[in-house]
């Protein structure tokens, strides 16, 4: 899978894309990632790319011609490149949207800064805009990371031939569980007896409930989308009882 990133920064990606599993993906030419400098796009001597808002306000506005030439430079080799604009005023994204973008052989991610794009920029060359969480950063560059690490994770081979985000729980809309790993003891803290019993049916078991417990108490939200068995629904009813017991004052 291809992503071409188009940004003022293009220095900010080398680094976080490069390193672990998304270098390795790059390496084993899995993933293929190319920055494109908008500026090199700025016809004029002193290469500008923003100018002052029309009808006045704060801050300043992406000019269109660079992006349209950035834009169409890069489309001239894949007409059908996904063309994606991150801001905050995008689509929510989510484990779901990861998945369907990795279908897409060519991703073309936007970056904006200052106070986005001219709107012509939108309606003449974004086929999607997307949001990675309401709240706002000094650009889109990050935005796109984390779009293209998420991503990625569902391309065959890049998390191991052994592994695949389809796995994660997210997948299966519950949060995960409790992860414990050597020491046994540290600084006096233990471990869940029933990890070390050997036990596979009651780790199961555990673990299903720990899950549970976290998503009903951190995001219910999540809980009314989960596939809920008979099973599930007893656990959640016991955890349920245990917080009462606790709320009382006769629990920890
Ligand atoms: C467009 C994305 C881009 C408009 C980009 C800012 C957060 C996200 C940018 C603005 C971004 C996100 C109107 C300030 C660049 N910040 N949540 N910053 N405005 O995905």
């Amino acid at each position: 899978m291809r992503f071409d990133i188009l940004t003022l920064f293009p220095n900010m990606f080398s680094s976080p894309l490069q390193e672990s599993i998304l270098g390795k993906a790059i390496e084993r030419g899995l993933i293929q990632i190319q920055t494109v400098n908008i500026r090199d796009f700025a016809l004029d001597k002193h290469k500008v790319v923003d100018d002052t808002p029309y009808g006045g306000g704060q801050g300043m506005v992406m000019k269109v011609e660079p992006i349209a030439r950035a834009i169409e430079s890069v489309k001239s080799q894949n007409p059908s490149a996904w063309t994606i604009y991150l801001t905050p005023q995008g689509k929510p994204f989510d484990q779901d949207s990861a998945r369907k973008l990795s279908s897409q052989p060519h991703l073309v991610l936007l970056c904006g800064r200052y106070e986005g794009v001219d709107e012509r920029v939108k309606d003449l060359f974004i086929d999607e805009e997307i949001s990675i969480g309401d709240y706002v950063l000094t650009g889109g560059e990050l935005a796109a990371m984390v779009l293209i690490d998420a991503v990625s994770r569902f391309i065959p081979g890049v998390l191991g031939s052994d592994r695949s985000a389809e796995e994660d729980s997210f997948f299966n809309s519950l949060l995960e569980y409790p992860q414990y790993t050597r020491p046994f003891n540290f600084r006096g803290s233990g471990i869940p007896e029933v990890l070390l019993s050997g036990n596979h049916s009651a780790i199961s078991l555990w673990r299903r409930k720990e899950a549970l417990r976290r998503t009903s108490s951190r995001r219910p939200d999540l809980l009314t989308k989960a596939n809920l068995s008979e099973e599930d629904k007893k656990l959640l009813e016991e955890i349920l009882k245990q917080e009462k017991r606790e709320k009382a004052g006769h629990g920890f």
